[in-house]
Order: structure tokens, then sequence, then C-alpha cells
């Protein structure tokens, strides 16, 4: 009983600790015309920072759960900073390389309810097979956080 006390007090000490301060997760522009990172998975309230470590690349949100409320566009070679509020799918690009396929896309809450809504946004015929090779990928990582 003592047991199950002390492992439920850290179940909870942990699951307060993360709600109220969050993780953070680093990625960084590579000379791949790339995110080191392209598919994230985050909990509400986890920040994301993008590290300018490769130069001539930027982070510009295309779609989230609210088209309204979209992270500002960073401006080129900027380190950026975004904490997730709400659960569901983020897609961003590089302005410069979105054309030739540089996105990342972030899955919040491993919440998926907007996907029809990231599959519409409208890219280059090469964006839009990356965008689906990396919705292909966050099914699969989600079928194993769950
Ligand atoms: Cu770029």
């Amino acid at each position: 009983m003592y047991l199950l006390y002390n492992i439920l007090s850290v179940i909870s000490l942990f699951v307060f600790s993360n709600a109220v301060y969050g993780k953070t997760i680093q990625i960084a522009f590579t000379e791949y015309d790339s995110y080191s990172i392209e598919v994230a998975h985050v909990d509400v309230g986890d920040t994301i920072e993008w590290l300018p470590k490769n130069e001539g690349h930027n982070v510009e949100f295309l779609g989230g759960p609210n088209f309204n409320t979209l992270p500002e566009k960073s401006k080129l070679n900027a380190f950026y900073t975004v904490t997730f509020d709400l659960p569901g799918l983020y897609l961003y690009q590089c302005t410069p390389h979105g054309h030739m396929g540089m996105l990342g896309l972030v899955v919040v809450g491993n919440d998926f309810h907007n996907l029809k809504d990231i599959e519409e946004i409208e890219l280059s015929r090469l964006a839009k097979s990356v965008l689906q090779r990396l919705i292909r990928i966050a099914q699969s990582n989600s079928l194993s956080i769950e």
C-alpha cells in the first residue's frame, strides 16, 4: 500500500510539473534544407525552439487547429520559439524552401482532429508529397504513443 502511494505521488508529481512548466524540444535548420526533426510530437503547453544552425531558413506556419491564431512568421536566420496551447496538427515551412519540401509537422496532444484542414493547404507538388510522408510518419508514431 505504501509502495502504491509512492508510485501515485511520483506520477502525480510528473503530471503536475509537466502541466505547469511544459517540456522544450529543439529543432535545428540543417545544411540539407530541412529541419532536424520533421515530425515533432509534443503535449499541450510544450515549447519548440528552432535553432538557426544553418543559414537561409526560417519558420512560417501554414496551418494549425486555429488558422486565425497561427504563430507569427520568423525572420531568416533567427532563433525562434513557440509554445503550443491548442491540441491538433500544425504545419510549417521554410519560406524560401517550402516549395522544395522544407516542411515540419507538429502533433500536439496526439490529436489529429484537423488532419483534413492540414491536407487541404495549398502546396507545390513536391511539398504535397513531403506532407503526405510526414503525415504517415506522424500516424505511425502516434500508434506507438497510445
Ligand atoms: Cu530553408
